[in-house]
């Protein structure tokens, strides 16, 4: 039975298309007016929290985007994954988790900052505390990329995945960060990858 991914353009959901397309494996993709929690209510029923993504499969619902690619990943039995009891192991949670934590926390802050009907100096200040946040957390990824194609194990990974949503987020949005050398090559070589180019032209 395929499984439904409900979907909006530039959302986490993206994390998972790219997953997909690079497992090679068909989802049914609901593309839902954003937000949802406020465009459609009864999006509610299937992810109480009204976030992007969801997935459904069967009568189970996963709404973490790294859960989910995770799940998918183990599901179809993919080097996407790092075995648990493999060296690479503790680097590959270290750059799965940062994807989300590290990278999003400041850029999903930008984004709903950004989105509230309010402008002026408070604003600007945590907007310019944001940036200034997301500057700093960049630099440790532009000293893991040192000598590396991979963030870990020598090929993809959903690490990489986890990673590289931000990074195109910071391209999309035009977000004003700089970004290193090593950094700007890799989100290149990520984004020219035909999964990624495949997944991201589903709106
Ligand atoms: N940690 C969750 C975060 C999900 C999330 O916040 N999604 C955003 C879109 S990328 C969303 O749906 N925001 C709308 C809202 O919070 O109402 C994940 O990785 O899936």
């Amino acid at each position: 039975m395929m499984v439904t991914l409900y979907h909006a353009p530039n959302a986490r959901s993206l994390r998972v298309l790219w997953a997909l397309e690079e497992l090679g494996v068909t989802a049914e993709v609901k593309t839902v007016p954003f937000p949802p929690r406020v465009k459609q209510p009864d999006y509610l029923a299937v992810s109480p929290a009204g976030t992007i993504p969801a997935l459904v499969d069967g009568d189970r619902v996963l709404t973490e985007s790294l859960a989910i690619c995770e799940y998918l990943a183990a599901k179809h039995g993919s080097p996407l994954l790092v075995a648990t009891d493999a060296p690479e192991r503790p680097p590959f949670l270290e750059w799965l988790w940062y994807g989300e934590s590290t990278l999003m926390t400041p850029i999903s802050r930008m984004g709903r900052v950004s989105s509230l009907p309010v402008r002026g100096e408070a604003i600007d200040v945590v907007l310019a505390d944001a940036r200034d946040s997301l500057t700093v957390r960049l630099k440790s990824l532009e000293q893991r990329l040192e000598g590396r194609d991979f963030l870990v194990a020598g090929r993809l990974t959903l690490a990489d995945i986890s990673v590289g949503y931000p990074l195109h987020l910071i391209a999309v949005f035009g977000i004003d960060v700089p970004l290193g050398t090593r950094t700007r090559g890799y989100r290149e070589h990520l984004r020219t990858r035909p999964a990624f180019v495949r997944a991201a032209a589903i709106k």
